[in-house]
């Protein structure tokens, strides 16, 4: 018998959240609506990539796959709250045999009420009379009010169409309410996430040891989408980074053709999407296995600003106090590198300003999109936006990087072209934070160990 209370279900030794999870996070949601409410979300478009018939491959929009887990594309979900009675409806594409022949089999209406927990499941091709039916009587309507690339603007138009029939407006938007909820992950999004990014943390490792002077950017690339298909049919959650040396400097060179040299550094930026969450580790090491002396210095440096800041995550920490305190930790490591940095002491002006070598953010959140939703500042009690607190269950990447430029002659000349990131991914505890990609290793002993034992 399946569990109907295990918010996890394993198919295939993957886990994917169960319907009594997609059941609570919707109960949660229906929680925050007020009464005569309604949530509308469409599917992603499928987006051809070039003639008139070859797509991309498909990817849901992430509010519906979070609410629903459903797989298809022209689909809508609306959501009803009228009298507190709440009421799930699913719109959907009938199973077709002679698409079917091509796309293979679709979900259709009788599982998207059986094995999707819809109250009621329509043809998506009956989206306008529907509708309006299920509007009657309700008073907000949240829905994303413009397009957004995530929506198929077909259903879009439909639906503004009924709206403005009804004289509804979308008061607010469904995103900033779902992106609130997205924000703070459930137990079972944890579980899933600590998969994806053991997988990412295997392929990373693997790179590692695969890699050898003479090969290609786009050789690493291969080990690692390797590792990722292998361990559970999942593709990159973004296109994965493989930077030969000073292409580094570049923050998403993608995997190319440049060869990787002795000497050099190799810095590789990659995460999966495992049943929808990412993950997304950044480790850097060098080529031979061996670091020099100059590459050592800076990776030591980002090293220490990068577990500077692990360490201070815990429940209400900001992003903002943990950006700070790894810059400190930049600009302490580098003054004693020899580097004269901006805004100290003589020359103040003329020194290196460190956003010119550190210009991204710390970190951000993550979970369904590789960017994940949620507001980084929220406004306070007097209404004035202040950093946000973390609170347990909250998934953030931890990413410091420096980029030395080659051309730059306020940079020590033995450290130009060196460019290092370091990137982990981190979840808010009640006790503090536990990294979720730690089973990768990041200490420079432990690179060269590890790499040493190459074949
Ligand atoms: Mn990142």
């Amino acid at each position: 018998m399946p569990d109907k209370k295990n918010p996890i279900a394993w198919v295939n030794g993957i886990p994917t959240p169960s319907p009594a999870e997609f059941e609570r996070r919707r109960e949660q949601l229906f929680s925050t609506l007020p009464d005569k409410s309604a949530v509308v979300l469409l599917a992603a478009p499928e987006l051809l990539r070039n003639g008139y018939d070859n797509t991309f491959a498909f990817r849901q929009n992430s509010d519906l796959l979070y609410l629903t887990g459903f797989p298809e594309p022209n689909t809508a979900l609306v959501m009803t709250k009228k009298k507190g009675k709440r009421k799930f409806v699913l719109f959907v594409s009938r199973q077709d045999r002679h698409s079917e022949i091509w796309h293979g089999k679709r979900v259709g209406l009788e599982n998207a009420v059986s094995v999707y927990g819809a109250d009621r499941a329509f043809s998506i091709t009956t989206l306008g009379g529907n509708l309006r039916r299920l509007l009657a009587g309700v008073e907000h309507v949240y829905f994303s009010g413009s397009p957004t690339p995530m929506s198929d603007p077909a259903l879009q138009s439909k639906v503004e169409a009924v709206l403005k029939g009804l004289k509804l407006e979308a008061r607010a938007s469904v995103d900033s309410l779902v992106s609130e909820q997205r924000l703070v992950k459930s137990p079972a999004e944890i579980e899933i996430m600590r998969h994806s990014a053991a997988i990412a943390a295997a392929a990373h490792t693997s790179a590692m040891l695969s890699c050898k002077p003479g090969m290609r950017e786009s050789d690493l690339k291969a080990v690692i989408e390797f590792v990722f298909t292998a361990n559970g049919n999942t593709g990159p959650s973004y296109d994965t980074i493989v930077a030969a040396g000073a292409n580094g400097l570049s923050l998403h060179h993608p995997a190319g053709l440049s060869t990787l040299d002795e000497g050099q550094l190799v810095l590789i930026d990659a995460g999966c999407e495992l049943t929808g969450y990412a993950s997304d580790i950044t480790r850097t090491f060098p080529v031979n296995g061996r670091f020099s002396q100059a590459q050592r210095e800076i990776y030591e440096v980002v090293l220490a600003a990068q577990e500077a800041a692990i360490a201070a995550v815990k429940p209400g920490a900001t992003m903002g106090q943990l950006d700070e305190i790894c810059s400190a930790a930049l600009k302490d490591g580098l003054r004693k590198l020899g580097f004269k940095l901006a805004g100290e002491g003589k020359g103040a002006k003329r020194g290196l300003p460190l956003g010119e070598i550190f210009p991204h953010g710390l970190g951000h959140w993550l979970g369904l999109d590789v960017h994940d939703v949620g507001r980084d500042r929220i406004p306070s009690a007097r209404g004035k936006a202040v950093d946000r607190p973390l609170i347990p269950g909250m998934v953030l990447t931890v990413e410091p990087g420096l980029y030395l430029s080659l051309t730059d002659e306020r940079i020590p000349a033995h450290y130009r072209g060196i460019a290092i990131r370091i990137e982990d991914d981190v979840v808010v505890t009640d006790e503090g934070h536990f990294v979720l990609s730690a089973d990768v290793v990041k200490s420079v002993e432990a690179i060269e160990t590890l790499m040493a034992g190459r074949s």
